[in-house]
């Protein structure tokens, strides 16, 4: 799928629309979700223009990688909730109900997560 830079995220990731922050480093920027699925519900998102792992695997640097994953160890620590788990979800594509087509991690924590049901 062609990247579409007027999609939500895009427009958080120039400073055109806000968005409650929690982490940022030079290849990724993490913020609560606008619509909590759980107390703790943030979403870790790369800056480059990617809407999916096929896109990031095969075209991001290995810094962007790696940022992206620490981005997600980070947030967890400094939300307070790494000790008592979390969950970490990517939705790509149609199939998967993927509603902002830019790249995206949720981190789902806060209470007792039900079992994973696909
Ligand atoms: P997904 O279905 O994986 O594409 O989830 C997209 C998530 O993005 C969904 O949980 C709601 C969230 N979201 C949509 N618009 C905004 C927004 O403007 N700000 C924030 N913080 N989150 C948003």
């Amino acid at each position: 799928m062609a990247y579409d830079p007027d999609n939500v995220f895009a427009k958080i990731l120039r400073g055109e629309i806000p968005c409650n922050k929690v982490y940022e480093d030079a290849h990724t920027l993490a913020f609560h979700d606008i619509n909590p699925q759980t107390p703790t519900h943030i979403l870790v998102v790369p800056k480059g223009a990617y809407v999916s792992w096929t896109d990031f695997s095969e075209t991001a640097s290995d810094a962007e990688i790696a940022a992206l994953v620490r981005a997600v160890a980070t947030v967890a620590k400094e939300a307070g909730v790494a000790e008592q788990g979390y969950r970490v979800l990517s939705n790509v594509g149609v199939n998967a109900n993927q509603e902002v087509p830019h790249l995206h991690i949720h981190v789902f924590a806060g209470r007792k997560l039900g079992r994973m049901v696909p």
